[in-house]
């Protein structure tokens, strides 16, 4: 199948919009931007892995169109299903009323086979955001296309030109199959654990007992150093095209390149970066933020972050967005002329999780009594050194973890923690003395001390944390919330499900809000998993120590071992969506309806 007719990409204003804009302006209102869009979900065939494969696009395409709106604009979207399945189309991150937020069961029926449903909402907001399906596993086969809304009035920094780039991982086993292959065996994906063979090799390097009792470790919580991801195998993509295939940008020398990335993938963390050119962050999630230089930033499943770039050299560039574990590349290119390529950095080593990144002897919020003789094993020398793994042995010295109280680190002692405090200045404060005069390496408060997973950029350069995204006008005001509601993220590995607070979807009561309250979510991750957990119809105010300014998300990434907190003015009535946004983890439980109480047009709720 081909591409989309320009018929079904271009903006068209339909009769009756036209008059309605002719209405309110004789009544003396500002006439209102009207938009109709047409989207058609179907089956489309697509070759990224080297065979042909049926996919499941829209328009024809994977990823379908990018819709373009304009802020103001009421826009009217028919989206037709081709398939032999219901399906859906859900609109991530724009603030709509309910019933036009698009999840099946939750704001509509779903979209029967054959059937058009029309959507119809204002666009509230400018920035970048994305569409999926939210039925079933349907975004893993290709349903998801991104959305630009330009602001009514100015953006607050300059650019000359823009791409959109769409980040997203695809595989060629069903995902069906995926799914049903992870039930069975959890680590069946997971082909990079620690074998036999590097058992003995570390056994000989750090004495056959201190291998071991890690090894044992690792075994009673049933997982291994490297489970990172959930899943090989995938091919990754850049506005759909493989490494490959290149997507290329085209820009002239001097200009200011807008670069909306997008992350679609179902599965996939990326650590994106281009080499030789600084990345100026401007927006995350669609919101200004403070700019912010960087040479390489993590973006979480389903974030949006836009940056600008200014190539001056007349030569090519790589966009290298590499999975968190490493287990391949995503691969684009700007360049002043079609056909330039640049030098693609060969892959880097994957991260290898530490003891932090399970919750031990880090400021993870769990409680450490519960962990019985796995606590005691950790206080031993060997295991202590592996839980350093992940860290930079030369900078930091043994003894200066050694050194922390961990036992006095209970939940409560977090909780009473203010992440205000906790910016990079935070771990500096804890033992100056046992560093040793090193620098300490920087510590991101958003993981784990002692974590693995901490991103570092090349050549020391900047790695975005969330602890420096600032927004650029608050949206809310600040005040303190009415309560707070803890969201444990749990989950069995060995069974494959994923929970909150210990309960699958299926099993659980809504959380229910009351219209006009401010809620404080504190989400403690209990897994050894990074989850990117999304709040459909309210914005996320993460509290990342920045008072007035904690940036508003759509989606918040909490790793292994730590604890987060956000907040929610609960000012959209209605029913919502609240889940993990991997898509293994949402559909085997790790998902809530939040129920808003109150406010108008709550008639209809259960
Ligand atoms: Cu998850």
């Amino acid at each position: 199948m081909g591409y989309g007719t320009p018929k079904l990409l271009g903006r068209m204003v339909t009769r009756s919009a036209a008059i309605a804009g002719v209405v309110s302006a004789l009544f003396g209102a500002t006439p209102t931007l009207a938009g109709t869009y047409d989207l058609t979900i179907g089956e489309t065939t697509i070759n990224v892995s080297g065979t042909e494969q049926t996919a499941l696009g829209i328009n024809g395409q994977v990823p379908g169109p990018t819709l373009r709106f304009k802020e103001g604009e009421e826009l009217v979207i028919n989206v037709t299903n081709t398939l032999k399945e219901d399906s859906s189309i859900h609109w991530h991150g724009l603030i709509l009323p309910y019933t036009e937020d698009g999840v099946p069961g939750i704001s509509f029926d779903g979209i029967k086979p054959g059937a058009t449903h029309t959507y119809r909402f204002t666009a509230r907001q400018s920035g970048t955001y994305w569409y999926h399906s939210h039925s079933g596993l349907q975004e893993q086969s290709g349903v998801y296309g991104s959305i630009a809304i330009e602001p009514k009035g100015r953006e607050p920094f300059r650019y000359d030109r823009e791409y959109v780039v769409v980040l997203s991982d695809w595989h060629d086993t069903k995902p069906e199959k995926i799914l049903a292959n992870l039930k069975k065996q959890s680590d069946y994906y997971n082909y990079n654990q620690r074998t036999l063979l590097s058992f003995f090799d570390e056994a000989g390097q750090r004495g056959f007992g201190a291998a071991l009792a890690d090894r044992l470790n690792w075994g009673e919580m049933r997982m291994t150093p490297t489970d990172i991801a959930d899943i090989s195998g995938y091919t990754f993509l850049v506005n759909g095209k493989n490494p490959e295939q290149n997507w290329t940008g085209l820009f002239e020398p001097g200009e200011r390149v807008r670069l909306r990335f997008i992350n679609a993938a179902a599965m996939s963390y990326f650590d994106v970066r281009i080499p030789g050119l600084k990345m100026t962050v401007v927006k995350a999630d669609g919101n200004n933020v403070q700019p912010v230089k960087v040479d390489e930033f993590r973006i979480a499943v389903a974030e949006t972050y836009d940056v600008i770039v200014r190539p001056t050299e007349d030569q090519a560039y790589s966009i290298v967005a590499e999975p968190m574990a490493r287990t391949g590349m995503a691969r684009g290119t700007l360049a002043p002329r079609e056909g330039m390529a640049a030098a693609v950095p060969a892959g880097r080593d994957r991260p290898q999780l530490t003891m932090a990144d399970m919750g031990h002897g880090s400021m993870a919020g769990m409680d450490h009594s519960q962990m019985g003789g796995q606590m005691q094993d950790m206080s031993e020398p060997a295991a202590e050194d592996d839980q350093m793994a992940g860290m930079d042995h030369s900078a930091m010295s043994q003894d200066s973890m050694a050194g922390m109280d961990h036992s006095a680190m209970s939940q409560d002692s977090m909780a009473g923690m203010d992440h205000s405090a906790m910016n990079q200045d935070s771990m500096a404060g804890m033992d100056h003395s046992a560093m040793a005069g090193k620098a300490m390496p920087r510590q991101d408060p958003f993981y784990a001390p002692g974590s693995g997973l901490v991103p570092r950029a090349e050549n020391g350069g900047k790695f975005l944390s969330y602890a420096d995204l600032k927004a650029q006008k608050p949206l809310y005001e600040e005040r303190e919330p009415t309560r707070e509601i803890e969201i444990r993220l749990t989950g069995n590995m060995e069974r494959y499900f994923w929970s909150i607070n210990d309960e699958k979807y299926s099993e659980a009561e809504p959380i229910r809000l009351k219209y006009g309250e401010r809620v404080r979510f504190k989400f403690v991750n209990e897994t050894m998993m990074s989850h990117p957990m999304h709040l459909h119809g309210m914005w996320t105010i993460l509290d990342n120590g920045n008072g007035a300014n904690n940036p508003i998300k759509h989606t918040v990434s909490i790793a292994p071992g730590t604890t987060v907190l956000a907040e929610v003015e609960v000012d959209a009535p209605g029913q919502w969506a609240f889940h993990c946004h991997l898509m293994y983890h949402m559909a085997t439980g790790m998902f809530r309806k939040i129920i808003v109480e109150g406010g108008p047009q709550t008639a209809s709720l259960e």
